[in-house]
């Protein structure tokens, strides 16, 4: 009855509902400012120990972040997290292949044993990839060096000599704690590439090359721990204790919890015990509001924040529930900022802008899927269709996703015994063939760097103080994109929806 109306409209109490906002639906104010974008430092932290030049995460997604772009991603800055639809062995290999990728002093290096033949030798570099091997004997004493110009005058005249034989004796060694530049004036000064490290009895632990060492200097804005090995990260369930520990072993930097709803108390529980378990910090998500952030401050070492905003997830329309991205962020940092935890933003960020607008709203990082699932590192095959190049694009709550994963994935209710029993929370899709990582990234940060100057701030921490939001309407919206233009010549960081 009309009586029961109250004054301001709503039926019930329980209509009285809080507005929660997302990316389209702000705009950063810009404020004076004598901050140059190219100026502006994006360096912010992942997690309590883990900082990053560019703060930028890829998904742990299976079509998005195995061993090959999460090199990538640790060379440009940002970090790679490792999916977990894979068996342990193999996620561990993975970890350990980003951790060796640019490492200064070999750890794992081939050697040649002196009783072996050229021939064998000659197939062991191939197989392994380089092109030189220490000769050591069984007490790892190094004895010579053998590289592909010593042995290719042997397989020439088809000889099955050994490797004493054709190895160099007279090794240039050099020990531990010798810096890149001693190391190349060594190689400069006897013409040599590599030089074996040995320890005080002349034990072989190690391997430097030219090659290592101007790859390092290639990258100077990698995300780099205290030995100057490559950052990762990878993902586990929340009950996966056995591989949290076989991951911290490969020596990640950071292990991820990944479940869909983080504030569910046995997760919370589970990820606790993983916490107590490992070495890595650990960041615990996803969540999307402040009672959840409550809920593990105490223990998390970040927290990840986004409930349905993916471009792939379907979680809001299937089960209602979920929260705009930009509201979750603001709630969640504001009480993990209190306790120094670290928040990242995950999911729903299409462009530069909403990157920086995440960092606005409280995030320290933001992760990302569908713009890196098109790059050339991503795991999966360019396919063509209609003339344009594609790669596949899958949510892990897809049909697809969960068949290939275990019964830990994040989305998986019972073990179904037939495709028709998954309730999937996301679907399987393709995006466009983008190239390089380098340059998806690079295209990513100078457009946050833009946002910085537009607010002046020279750092994260300052960016974060100084930026303040407008609420934009729909028509506001609608001016921010390109319109009433054709557009002729794609940008490289823009394509409407
Ligand atoms: P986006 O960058 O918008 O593609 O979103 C990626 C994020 O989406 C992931 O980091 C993850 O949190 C979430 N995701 C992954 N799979 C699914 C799903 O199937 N619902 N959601």
């Amino acid at each position: 009855m009309a009586n029961d109306v109250p004054p301001d409209g709503t039926f019930s109490e329980k209509l009285r509902v809080p507005e929660a906002l997302t990316f389209d639906d702000v705009l950063l104010r810009p404020k004076e400012s004598r901050v140059e974008p190219d100026e502006a430092d994006l360096t912010s932290r992942v997690s309590k120990n883990v900082e990053l030049p560019t703060p930028v995460l890829s998904a742990a997604m299976d079509t998005v972040t195995e061993a090959d772009l999460a090199i990538a991603m640790a060379r440009h800055g940002g970090l790679g997290v490792i999916h977990r639809n894979l068996d342990v062995d193999e996620m561990a290999r993975h970890v350990e292949k980003v951790k060796r990728a640019d490492e200064l002093i070999i750890r794992d290096v081939v050697t040649a044993r002196p009783e072996q033949t050229v021939r064998e030798v000659d197939e062991l570099m191939a197989r392994e990839g380089v092109n030189g091997a220490p000769v050591v004997n069984e007490d790892d004493e190094v004895l010579g060096i053998i590289s592909g110009t010593d042995i290719r005058p042997y397989l020439e005249v088809g000889e099955q000599d050994d490797v004493a034989e054709a190895m160099t004796e007279e090794v240039v060694t050099a020990r531990e704690d010798t810096s890149a530049r001693e190391a190349l004036e060594l190689m400069y000064e006897h013409k040599i590439e590599r030089v074996p490290i040995v320890d005080d009895d002349e034990r072989l632990v190690g391997l430097l090359t030219m090659q290592g060492i101007l790859q390092r200097r290639e990258y100077d804005n990698a995300a780099r721990d205290e030995e100057g090995r490559l950052r990762v990260g990878a993902a586990v369930g929340p009950f996966e204790t056995d591989r949290a520990l076989a991951i911290d072993e490969a020596g990640v930097d950071v292990v991820f919890i990944d479940c869909a709803h983080a504030h569910n108390l046995n997760v919370v529980d589970g990820a606790r015990e993983i916490k107590e378990s490992v070495d890595a910090d650990v960041v615990v998500g996803n969540i999307g509001t402040r009672e959840a952030a409550e809920d593990l401050v105490d223990f998390a070492d970040g927290l990840k924040v986004g409930i349905g905003p993916g471009s792939i997830c379907t979680t809001r329309v299937v089960s209602g529930a979920g929260m705009p991205q930009i509201s979750a962020v603001a709630q969640v940092a504001d009480v993990a900022s209190e306790h120094g935890v670290p928040v990242i933003a995950d999911g729903g960020i299409r462009y530069s802008g909403d990157a920086i607008k995440a960092l606005a709203a409280g995030a320290d990082a933001v992760m990302l899927g569908s713009y890196f699932a098109g790059t050339a590192e991503a795991p999966g095959r360019v396919v063509k269709m209609n003339g344009k190049k594609y790669k596949q694009y899958r949510g892990m709550g897809s049909v697809g996703a969960m068949q290939s994963g275990d019964d830990e994935n994040r989305y998986l209710k019972e073990e179904p015994e037939q495709e028709e029993d998954y309730v999937p929370e996301g679907v399987e899709a393709a995006t466009p063939y983008k190239g390089p990582l380098r340059d998806e990234l690079h295209q990513l940060a100078g457009g946050m760097q833009s946002g910085m100057g537009y607010v002046g701030a020279e750092t994260v921490p300052e960016f974060k103080e100084r930026s303040e939001f407008v609420r934009v309407s729909s028509a506001g919206q609608a001016e921010s994109h390109a319109h009433d233009v054709v557009i002729t010549d794609e940008a490289p960081n823009y394509s409407p929806d």
